[in-house]
């Protein structure tokens, strides 16, 4: 292994191909932490089709974390108040089956469930869909794309009869009006961001940029125009363009009859949004509403891209069904440049909903409601018919509920570190210290989780096992190992396949390689909207893939989806949907009377279990901050860098201010990267509400009422001792 290797990059979903070479001093004695291990080296690659060499600080610092804090061997103990054992993976294997054993046999199958991860490969997923719902007979498993993309999974299958985004990245140089909605792509999705960011340059006195944003991030900085609506805002606001567009006669009658359905709902529900109306609502001005509806109405091609300002509501599902509703009123959609384009966020978000990785789908963008879609996984697993549950499993946070109600005997945890990342952080923290047995398997140690586990299972991560992913535009990659795993870790659908056969599915996991996981799962694919029957893992060798890509297609010409506007549902037609605007599930009161947001920031990756270690990105964002309109710090005599505390109805955190008119006044934002390994009292998540989307079960992280309150002037803070930089080794350790 001293080639080059093209792989993908592990974090966004904008999926970035790298290319990686050895360290020079390759095979020099390294430590036993891995803390002063050689440093890999990382570039673009090039010929990417994605990506054409690009990458951000994320990708281009990805090798200085991978040795760092690696949870090296399988590790037990009885109870979460003991220290854990080293114990071999063996006796591991041999503790989770005969858990799994038991609890099925006192508590039934729907007692257990595995809760995944966008950042597991798609052959680690399919094999944990074919255990659990092939199996075991229970749809519980569920991933943390339904804290992140079910809304928008929803929205797709709902409106155009599948899940897909139509679009590609090629639209960013074709489009003449982006139109950017609850994404701040400039810092999530920077190498898509830098894409558009050169056309809307190039071409400034055609291409316009809109951006729908109730902060002026770096996104909406560059924007033509920058509607800052009040939060849960975004159905007023979109029916109110519709209701202009329809006014002002920007309306592709042909299309909507021809190719949609469902018009006459939706144009009952238009008159109730006349601009004067939407603009208060949205606390935005008429002429930028007229402005947006302008833009819309005269552009050739309208792409817009959105996620998780959009998704992450309980109005998600609604407000996706929205962007696509203008789309198909224009007939904006299967041509070049325009589309319904959601953004994914983690790097196998994508190829997680292909192959069925949420509590309420199957392989091949089936649903586990739909009888024939249930028989034709049955059958080709070999089960027996009626194995597959025609229910939906539980979902994340009913995972957590389960465990508060004792109805979940065993959570096993994959690649998610859900003691940071679920809303009401207290409440889950206090459940998962009820739960009868918890399985972690994850790369890094310490987590947060990981205090919460009873078995922890080191998984070889990016670079140390070969398997695809794919990325927001349909484009699978093979990201191949360059390396051998740390310690004792294991691929992920290794040790779930291992499970398996210990259980007595021998015959259903006889893969030696995850190349035959991936032949068995395309199978799956055939004549699906998302087939993937011409892709294996020695084609991606040659290069990417998109999908669909039929083994009887002569080319890869994938590009976009509908471009013969017929779509995937039974009649081939597009489904206008009618919402009216409900707003947020928590609105400010006079106790609680602001509204915090929460989300990302450029270097940072989630709970910072590797950008946390890296030194570049640690000096790039060295502490979190709550951002605070003067006019709302005035009124609490705030300054700059003063601590403050925010209180929601559920729990409390500390900040230091970050006075700014980026944010609107009323509302507050704090990055979501810091957990509790990280910092003290600095949990976005403490404040956060479970409410969800009722068609997505997306659950509504990006709002929640709260107070605030000045805590300490800056003058009285250390600041470094308020804020330590790397990690507190806070769990007792037998490392
Ligand atoms: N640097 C970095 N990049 C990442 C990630 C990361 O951790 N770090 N994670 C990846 C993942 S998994 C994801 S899901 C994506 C997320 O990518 P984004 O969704 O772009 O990121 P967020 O910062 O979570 O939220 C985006 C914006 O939603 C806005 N917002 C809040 N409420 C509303 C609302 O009611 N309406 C509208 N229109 N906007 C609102 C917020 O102000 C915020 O600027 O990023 C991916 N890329
Ligand atoms: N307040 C608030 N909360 C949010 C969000 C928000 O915007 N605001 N966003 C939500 C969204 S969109 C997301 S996607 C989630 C993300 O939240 P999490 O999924 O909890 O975040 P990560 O830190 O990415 O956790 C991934 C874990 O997988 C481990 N890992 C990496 N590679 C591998 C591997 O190959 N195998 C295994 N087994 N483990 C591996 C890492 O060490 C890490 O512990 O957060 C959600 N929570
Ligand atoms: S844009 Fe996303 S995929 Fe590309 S290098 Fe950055 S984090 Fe990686
Ligand atoms: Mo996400």
């Amino acid at each position: 292994m001293t080639d080059t290797t093209k792989t993908l990059c592990p974090y966004c979903g904008v999926g970035c191909g790298l290319e990686v070479s050895p360290p020079a001093q390759l095979g020099k004695a390294i430590n036993r932490d891995g803390q002063g291990d050689p440093i890999w080296k990382v570039k673009g690659d090039r010929n990417h089709p994605s990506s054409q060499g690009m990458v951000c600080v994320k990708g281009a610092t990805i090798a200085e974390a991978i040795d760092k804090n690696r949870l090296r061997y399988p590790m037990l103990r009885d109870s979460l108040d003991e220290p854990f054992r080293r114990v071999s993976w063996d006796e591991a294997y041999e503790c989770i089956v005969h858990r799994i054993q038991s609890v099925c046999a006192t508590q039934g199958a729907d007692a257990v469930c595995m809760y995944g991860s966008g950042q597991m490969q798609t052959e680690d997923y399919y094999v944990a869909q074919k255990l659990l719902k092939g199996c075991l007979g229970t749809n519980n498993f569920d991933s943390n794309s339904r804290l992140c993309m079910s809304s928008a999974v929803a929205g797709y299958v709902q409106s155009l009869g599948a899940d897909g985004p139509p679009c590609c990245y090629e639209d960013l140089d074709l489009t003449d009006c982006a139109f950017i909605i609850g994404s701040n792509a400039a810092e999530c999705h920077p190498i898509v961001f830098n894409r558009l960011q050169k056309h809307h340059k190039k071409n400034h006195n055609v291409v316009k940029m809109i951006v729908v944003d109730p902060r002026r991030t770096p996104t909406a900085e560059v924007a033509d125009l920058h509607l800052a609506i009040h939060p849960g805002t975004d159905i007023d606001l979109l029916n109110g363009i519709a209701h202009l567009l329809l006014r002002w006669g920007y309306f592709e009658s042909e299309f909507v009859s021809e190719c949609t359905a469902n018009f006459p709902a939706f144009a009952e529900v238009i008159p109730h949004y006349p601009p004067e109306v939407v603009a208060k609502r949205c606390g935005i001005a008429v002429e930028d509403l007229e402005t947006a509806a302008r833009y819309w109405g005269t552009s050739k091609r309208v792409l817009s891209l959105w996620s998780m300002g959009v998704n992450q509501s309980t109005e998600g599902t609604a407000k996706v069904r929205s962007i696509i509703n203008l789309h198909l009123m224009t007939g904006q959609i299967g041509k070049p440049g325009c589309g319904p384009f959601s953004l994914t966020g983690q790097p196998n978000a994508m190829g997680g909903r292909e192959v069925g990785g949420l509590c309420n789908l199957l392989p091949g963008y089936r649903h586990v409601q739909n009888a024939q879609d249930r028989a034709e996984v049955e059958q080709f697993w070999g089960v027996p018919a009626g194995r597959i549950s025609p229910h939906w499993g539980r979902t994340a946070w009913e995972m957590i509920t389960g465990l508060e109600t004792g109805d979940v005997g065993l959570l096993w945890i994959v690649a998610t570190n859900p003691a940071v990342s679920l809303p009401d952080i207290k409440r889950t923290q206090a459940a998962l210290l009820r739960s009868p047995f918890t399985v972690y398997q994850d790369a890094y140690y310490p987590t947060e989780t990981a205090a919460y586990a009873h078995l922890l299972l080191p998984a070889a991560q990016w670079g140390e096992k070969t398997g695809t992913m794919t990325n927001s535009e349909r484009v699978v990659t093979l990201c191949k190992a360059f390396r051998p795993p740390v310690g004792e870790a294991k691929p992920d659908w290794e040790i779930v396949a291992e499970v398996g056969r210990r259980l007595g599915f021998a015959d259903k996991f006889p893969f030696t390689n995850s190349a035959e996981v991936f032949a068995e799962y395309v199978q799956l694919t055939r004549d699906r909207s998302c087939d993937m029957t011409g892709i294996s893992h020695a084609k991606l060798a040659q290069s990417p893939l998109q999908w669909p890509c039929p083994d009887t297609w002569a080319n890869n010409n994938s590009k976009r989806l509908y471009t013969d506007l017929r779509f995937a549902t039974p009649d081939g037609r597009a489904r206008f949907s009618a919402y009216h605007s409900k707003g947020l599930a928590e609105p400010p009161n006079s106790e609680y009377p602001f509204v915090l947001t929460n989300g990302r920031l450029y270097g940072h990756w989630h709970t910072q279990t590797r950008t946390g270690r890296i030194e570049k990105i640690q000096q790039m964002h060295p502490q979190p901050f709550i951002e605070i309109h003067p006019r709302d710090a005035a009124k609490l005599e705030i300054q700059e860098h003063d601590l403050v505390e925010v209180r929601s109805r559920r729990g409390k955190a500390q900040f230091p201010a970050k006075v700014t008119k980026a944010i609107s006044p009323g509302t507050l934002f704090v990055p979501m990267h810091w957990g509790a390994l990280w910092g003290d009292e600095t949990e976005a998540n403490a404040l956060t509400h479970p409410e969800c989307d009722p068609d997505s079960h997306q659950p509504e992280l990006k709002a929640c009422a709260v107070q605030l309150s000045l805590v300490v002037q800056k003058t009285n803070i250390n600041q470094t001792e308020a804020y330590p930089q790397y990690p507190r080794q806070f769990l007792p350790t037998a490392f």
